[in-house]
């Protein structure tokens, strides 16, 4: 090997000088850096091979290297050497027996070569292979035969690492994969139409929620299956899952009656000692709203609403709706005699809306319903009439004329005691038909138009 690094110095002394004196004057200015070389600490699983390098870092004009990486071969071993920067290997040994792989390099100055490396400059690339059991380790140290500028040796540290074989592990997760923009939930309708994230659920349909549970640890396992909708759990259930293996899983989401809003889907796939906990559970917000709309609320009215067309005898009128939407009713107007005005919601009964018109004069009253939903659609009842008609208590059969006809009623009850509510005849409602009832009436006599 000496022999190989010696000959090329032979042959380009000058130029070895010419860099060297640069190199020189180079590290004056960059005194600080120290050139390390340096094998980083390795972790794979029984069996698994993995390629790292061996690094030159903070070199200056290296033009030849011989390095031994020494380990412990029960753990590991080296199946193969590679190039890293320099132009040539001269020399490469590996021996799985004693733990030792050996390798040397040499540049050539240009323009055969690139001349001397400078900076972070891989000295080659190593692949190891873990023939240990689980938790066994061995060191990575690296042996600097040598590592100079073709003239003699640079100053160097060396950094060595430690090869660990990995212990046998249980991990399931769901798997982001299966659909990333959904952080791993899909969800589709109409059984393969795929809801994408941001577009809005609509409260009716039935929608399926899907994901995959893939088991990357070392054993066959039963997982335990935990789909949520906020708090509130819609499917639980155990699958076993082979090592290497995944479940697809789907459940079917019915959004009948759900109010509109925002949901969070989650989807939880547990096992009692999973090594990397933080993948086995992945949620998705989803915002369901109510379906399109184009329909006026049902307005429909409800006693005591007198029925179309009614004559009432008392001054006033209950007007009473019932209004329903699928969508959510916004306002109720009742148009009386032309006016708007709004219309109470009843109590607790949320689709119940009523106005009581009081102290109406005797006449014709026309009267309708309007109402709303919340998505503007504007409805509009039948048209109703009623007549309120009052007659005074002296005119006892309410013909509008007080007469004789009232007069005989009042004498055939005349004497008798009344209770609430007091019959006409007892015209001052005060329990007893006498000659009180009787002045009243007389007082009125031959009055006619009174209602
Ligand atoms: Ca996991
Ligand atoms: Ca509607
Ligand atoms: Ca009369
Ligand atoms: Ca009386």
């Amino acid at each position: 090997m000496k022999k190989s690094i010696a000959k090329i110095g032979r042959g380009s002394i000058a130029l070895v000088i010419a860099l060297t004196l640069a190199a020189l004057s180079f590290s004056a200015s960059t005194a600080t850096t120290t050139t390390t070389v340096s094998i980083q600490d390795v972790e794979i699983g029984v069996g698994e091979s993995t390629t790292v390098p061996i690094m030159i870092y903070d070199a200056e004009n290296v033009k030849g290297a011989n390095i031994i990486l020494e380990y412990n071969a029960s753990v590991v071993h080296v199946t193969n050497i590679s190039d890293g920067d320099f132009d040539m290997p001269v020399y490469k040994a590996i021996d799985n027996e004693t733990g030792q792989a050996t390798y040397v390099v040499v540049n050539l100055p240009p323009p055969a070569g690139s001349g001397g490396l400078t900076g972070n400059v891989t000295f080659a690339e190593v692949t190891l292979e873990a023939v240990g059991e689980a938790c066994e380790t061995s060191p990575l140290n690296l042996s600097v035969v040598s590592l100079n500028n073709g003239t003699a040796e640079i100053p160097r540290e060396v950094s060595n690492g430690t090869f660990h074989v990995k212990e046998k592990r249980h991990d399931v997760n769901i798997s982001t994969d299966y659909y990333p923009e959904g952080n791993g939930i899909k969800i589709t309708r109409d059984a393969a139409e795929v809801v994408p994230p941001g577009e809005n659920l609509t409260i009716g349909e039935t929608y399926k929620i899907r994901y995959r549970v893939e088991n990357e640890g070392e054993f066959d396992e039963t997982v335990h299956m935990i789909v949520k909708l906020d708090d509130t759990i819609i499917t639980e259930y155990d699958k076993g899952i082979d090592i290497g293996s995944y479940h697809r899983g789907e459940v079917e989401w019915d959004t009948t009656g759900l109010t509109a809003g925002v949901y969070t889907i989650t989807v939880n796939a547990s096992i009692a000692d999973d090594a990397n906990p933080v993948d086995n559970e992945r949620t998705r917000d989803v915002t369901l709203e109510m379906p399109e709309d184009t329909t006026p609320p049902t307005i429909e009215f409800i006693a005591p609403t007198p029925a179309n067309g009614t004559t009432v005898k008392v001054n006033y009128v209950n007007v009473s709706v019932r209004v329903t939407d699928p969508s959510g009713v916004d306002t109720v107007l009742l148009n009386w005699n032309g006016e708007n005005e709004t219309m109470t919601k009843l109590g607790p009964t949320p689709d119940i809306y009523f106005v009581n018109k009081t102290g109406l004069e005797n006449g014709n009253y026309t009267y309708k319903v309007y109402a709303n939903d919340i998505r503007g659609n504007m409805g509009v009842s039948e048209t109703r009439v009623v007549i309120v008609k009052v007659c005074p208590r002296y005119d006892i059969n309410e013909d509008g004329a007080v007469n004789y006809i009232d007069l005989g009623i009042l004498g055939a009850h005349y004497g008798e005691t009344t209770e609430p509510p007091y019959p006409r005849y007892d015209i001052n409602e005060d329990g007893i038909v006498n000659y009180i009832d009787l002045g009243i009436l007389g007082a009125h006599y031959e009055e006619t138009g009174l209602c």
